[in-house]
């Protein structure tokens, strides 16, 4: 079996990298990672258009199926690795939970957050732009509120056990200051970047991506 993953700097692609490299703690996954210019434009080229026509990051390839979306792909690495620490839950209400969290993050958060720099996917009028752009802090903060108060339930997203939602907390939250969220209000939020950062997961991915 052959694994590529197609990511960026600063992307959500953070989320399935963080978790390639929690099956690596296992030492049952070699995988290949293509990191990706954002700033030059690189994944609007034909060359990364031919892999995946939406022009975004990330992709996994698997041997040659192309497989898009954070929430699969997680899900996917999850199931392909019973033994690592992102084995699923078998209970379903305990599944669907996890599927709600990621499912929020997805349809959510990272639309509020794209509204900042990627505005004009929804709009052309400037002035509507500039204030799509200018409500990205309220409508953030607003996303981290919901985040405390009915998703995190600390350490871990899911409570004492490491899950696929942790990664993708991670990722999503590296943006919150940079949208103008005060991040002193989110103490779970807080801690739970604190205590990824001691992952060797979390190490290595940050590594690679700096070193790339
Ligand atoms: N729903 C997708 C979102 C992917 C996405 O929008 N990625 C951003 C980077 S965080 C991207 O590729 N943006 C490039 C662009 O909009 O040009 C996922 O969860 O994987």
């Amino acid at each position: 079996m052959t694994t590529t993953l197609y990511t960026a700097a600063g992307s959500v692609g953070l989320a399935s990298h963080i978790a390639l490299e929690e099956i690596n703690d296992t030492g049952k996954l070699d995988y290949d990672l293509v990191l990706l210019d954002m700033q030059n434009n690189e994944h609007r080229g034909s060359n990364y258009k031919a892999i995946n026509p939406k022009a975004r990051v990330p992709s996994l390839i698997v041997n040659e199926t192309v497989l898009t979306e954070t929430p699969a792909m997680l899900v996917y690495l999850a199931q392909i690795a019973p033994e690592s620490s992102l084995v699923l839950p078998d209970d379903p209400m305990q599944f669907a939970l996890i599927q709600s969290f990621n499912s929020y993050l997805c349809s959510t958060v990272h639309i509020a957050h794209a509204h900042k720099y990627r505005g004009n996917r929804w709009v052309d009028d400037e002035a509507a732009l500039a204030a799509l752009t200018a409500n990205v802090p309220k409508t953030m903060t607003d996303c981290c509120i919901s985040l405390e108060e009915h998703f995190i339930e600390g350490p871990w997203v899911m409570g004492n056990t490491f899950s696929i939602c942790d990664p993708y907390l991670f990722s999503i939250a590296a943006w919150l200051e940079s949208n103008g969220v005060d991040m002193d209000q989110f103490q779970k939020i807080k801690n739970h970047q604190e205590i990824m950062l001691t992952r060797n997961s979390v190490k290595s991915a940050m590594q690679q991506l700096q070193s790339g």
